[in-house]
């Protein structure tokens, strides 16, 4: 009898099968999904946890310099392909779960999302730690190992529903428990002054306790660490201490140390000062640095040379707390005079801004930073104190000066500022793409910047090729190996010799071809998950982002709407059919972003169902929206929508993975969509609307919605339908606060002006896609131009400009 290969026992197979039996538990010819999942995540974590070790110890021989990125969010998805990838270990996975009749991918499927982070910020952090293993550098991320992640979205009749998501139920293969590292922190109490010492009587003690997620590099042994905080009652807290009758009591007190890190709070569009969440700010930040410390005290004799040995970077202002945190370690438990210890902070934080918004910019009242953290709350008062001396030896007399300056507005209630606590007590500030890092010093922060120009740079965005490319899109990634080889992983910018075979007619047959699978793929995610069937032949047309006011996808709507009473005026146009794909979650406070899902429901259900229609057009929202979700979204898309109001969008990198996976632009020309033009081209990308200068000057001049709604008869007609009830004829009143406040609430983000320049751009999108090989020839520009924008890019020049960190050499 013929052997059968396909059955033949590879070395990874009776790895699993040894996995089923003696770790899982189960018996290898009965596994299911989620068994075999397990059991080869269980082969990768082996050789993970080997070099974990490895990479350990070189670091500490060499007593290296290294990164501590603190950062409320990680944004991980999932490990097992990237850890697969990472390890070269895909095809070996591959044959070895075929054994048992399965498909790797269908395996992957069965790991849930770690989505410990909100958006954008999370997700950058997750790309940076990527790329700080690959590029060697010794560095660690800090943060919250919430039991809950990000919520998950359910749709019913149209709205959004939140359900919790617990996402260690069934336990992870990819943490590392260190039981024995814990470090207590402390709340509340008062402080006590003896002989200028300052003694912190805390009312309150939790214990922090270590995981660690192992994050490896590619294409090297190194790993990053992430290291996460559970909060846990303090070891001496005992429920057995409490007698019978009152262990009710003595279960919810345990509760009152463990909520810390219970919850990722929502990024509501108005951040509510909620003590728990500074709690969490606080816990995560405490136990982050005794670690950071303790290692520096394994290998050094003193704290004195702290900064010439870590640099620890403030992703947002979630861990300011820190700065006052390092004070108090080396002031009141190290016996630092505060000059020293001033300087030596400094030196060590940078600090990144994520948004303009004021609204979002976190402060907290003094009442509360009293009540929970009172010594930090006298540190961040001498900070203030000697910083607005110094500012004020500057410019003597301007006291408004030193108000705008001051870490604690005055406005109201008192309230600590803490991105003022972030860069003062930073070297470096940045912004995450080179028009919002202009606005901060022009705008928000440019009192700051008249102090001390030279604290403020660029770093723009990038995003990891490994995950955003070679995993979300292995028929892209198998052509480029094809055309260019595999070096792009580690090296995007070889993406530019594409433009050589832009209009090379078979190489686009093959782009055309993997864009063509890639639609079909998400067309069955879209029926699967909504049960429209949509047409992989229409222009895949993609807003995919939180769902926010300022994102415009209530504008995104105006051009559906548009467009069906368009076609419904002239059916016998050549219309390019189009599927306009909307995914993002609303924060559950936030009525307006929630109406704008149901619209988009709404508007979906008349359109999709009108016979006149057909193909022609149709309106799909993917629920949950999530890293794995975008894995598959990114690489279908033909069109990228990035039509925030000039101004508003601190970068983006949805645009950077779209653009990537050979999707064209529709975008304003704000945060980084003006880099994207600028690398590739003008010609393949399709910029319109008001710029920021123009979005200032029509805010400062009076700017008049109505003017907009009068002028403009197709404007007119689709407020009309949609403020009629048009797509809501069971309540026909459901939209009116939405077009009011378009009409009469000021149109605070300017849809109505840009509206037409928006409708122009749609149109030439059409003229295109109607020409597919010139089509082709500028998606295969933007994927070439988009080198830059790796995160290897981004995290090199903070590692030379900022961080001054770099690879260790061998042991
Ligand atoms: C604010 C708050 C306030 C209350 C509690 C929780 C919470 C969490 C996050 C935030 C701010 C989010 C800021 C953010 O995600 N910014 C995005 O950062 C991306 C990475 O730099 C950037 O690409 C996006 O343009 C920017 O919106």
């Amino acid at each position: 009898m013929p052997l059968n290969t396909k059955h033949l026992p590879t070395e990874s197979g009776a790895l699993i099968d040894a996995h089923l039996l003696h770790t899982i538990g189960v018996d290898p010819a009965q596994a299911s999904h989620s068994d075999l999942m397990l059991a080869v995540s269980q082969m990768a974590r082996t050789q993970l946890s080997e070099r974990w070790v490895e990479t350990q110890a070189v670091e500490r021989q060499n007593k290296a310099r290294r990164v501590v990125y603190l950062s409320m969010e990680f944004l991980m998805g999932r490990t097992l392909s990237n850890a697969l990838g990472a390890l070269e270990l895909t095809e070996e996975a591959a044959r070895g779960v075929k054994q048992h009749a399965q498909q790797l991918e269908d395996i992957a499927d069965h790991e849930p999302d770690a989505a410990l982070g909100n958006g954008g910020l999370g997700r950058l952090a997750a790309c940076f730690l990527d790329s700080m293993a690959t590029l060697g550098l010794p560095s660690w991320g800090y943060g919250i190992r919430y039991e809950y992640g990000m919520f998950a979205q359910h749709i019913a009749g149209g709205s959004q529903q939140e359900y919790p998501d617990p996402w260690l139920l069934d336990g992870t293969p990819w943490e590392f428990p260190r039981a024995d590292i814990t470090y207590p922190v402390r709340f509340g109490g008062w402080v006590e002054h003896v002989d200028g010492q300052a003694f912190w009587r805390n009312s309150g003690e939790v214990a922090a306790k270590a995981y660690d997620m192992v994050v490896p590099g590619h294409g090297t042994q190194k790993v990053s660490t992430l290291r996460l905080w559970k909060a846990v009652a303090p070891a001496h807290f005992d429920l057995g201490a409490f007698n019978t009758g009152d262990y009710h009591r003595a279960a919810s007190a345990k509760n009152e140390f463990e909520n810390i890190s219970w919850v990722l709070y929502p990024n509501d569009s108005t951040p509510a000062g909620r003590e728990l969440r500074l709690k969490q700010e606080y816990f995560f930040v405490a136990a982050s640095m005794q670690d950071l410390i303790k290692r520096h005290l394994d290998e050094h004799p003193s704290l004195v040379n702290l900064a010439e040995h870590v640099a620890i970077h403030l992703n947002d202002t979630h861990p300011a707390i820190g700065v006052a945190e390092l004070m108090r370690i080396l002031c009141d438990e190290h016996d630092m005079p505060w000059a020293d210890a001033w300087k030596l902070c400094c030196a060590t934080f940078s600090y990144t801004n994520h948004t303009l918004m004021p609204e979002a910019l976190e402060t907290w009242p003094v009442s509360l930073m009293q009540h929970v953290l009172p010594r930090h709350l006298e540190i961040i008062f001498r900070i203030n104190k000697e910083f607005l001396e110094f500012a004020a030896a500057k410019r003597p007399g301007d006291d408004q000066f030193l108000a705008r300056l001051s870490l604690i507005g005055e406005q109201g209630e008192r309230r600590v500022r803490m991105a003022h606590l972030s860069i003062v007590g930073s070297h470096k500030v940045n912004g995450v793409s080179a028009l919002h890092s202009d606005l901060l010093v022009e705008t928000i922060f440019a009192d700051f910047a008249a102090l001390w120009p030279e604290r403020f740079t660029n770093m723009t965005n990038g995003v990891t090729p490994r995950r955003w490319l070679a995993q979300a899109n292995p028929g892209l990634a198998g052509l480029l190996d094809q055309t260019l080889g595999k070096g792009w992983r580690l090296d995007l910018d070889q993406l530019q010799q594409l433009k050589a075979k832009k209009a090379d007619a078979t190489f686009q047959q093959s782009f055309m071809a993997v864009k063509r699978a890639n639609k079909v793929r998400l067309a069955k995610l879209i029926e699967h998950t909504t049960g429209i069937v949509v047409s992989p032949d229409s222009l895949f047309d993609v807003q995919v982002k939180r769902i926010h006011e300022y994102k415009r996808q209530l504008l995104n709507v105006l051009h559906v709407v548009w467009r069906y009473q368009a076609i419904l005026a002239e059916p016998h146009a050549h219309w390019v059919p189009r599927t306009v794909i909307f995914a993002g979650k609303a924060a559950s406070s936030y009525v307006s972003a929630k109406s704008i899902i149901h619209l988009i429901h709404d508007v979906g259900n008349i359109i999709n169902r009108d016979p006149r229609i057909g193909d022609k057009l149709k309106v799909v929202f993917i629920p949950n929206y999530g890293v794995s979700v975008a894995e598959v979204i990114m690489p279908g898309a033909d069109l990228s929508e990035q039509i925030s109001t000039a101004g508003t969008e601190a970068s983006g990198t949805g645009n950077m993975k779209l653009a990537l996976n050979g999707a064209l632009t529709i975008g304003t020309d704000d945060g980084a969509n003006i880099e994207i033009r600028q690398n590739v081209g003008d010609d393949n990308i399709f910029i319109f609307g008001l710029k920021t200068p123009e979005v200032k000057a029509l805010r400062h001049s009076g700017y008049q919605p109505m003017r907009y709604y009068e002028k403009l008869p197709a404007l007119k007609s689709v407020l009309d339908a949609i403020a009629g009830g048009g797509f809501s004829p069971d309540e026909p009143g459901r939209y009116r606060p939405l077009v009011d406040s378009l009409l009469w609430g000021g149109d605070h983000y300017m849809l109505l002006a840009d509206f037409e320049a928006y409708i122009g751009a749609q149109a030439k999108v059409d003229a295109l896609y109607r020409k597919p090989a010139q089509w082709c020839e500028h998606a295969i520009a933007n994927v070439a131009g988009m080198g830059v924008f790796s995160s290897d890019r981004t995290i090199g020049e903070y590692a030379r400009q900022i961080w001054h960190v770099a690879p260790v050499s061998r042991r």
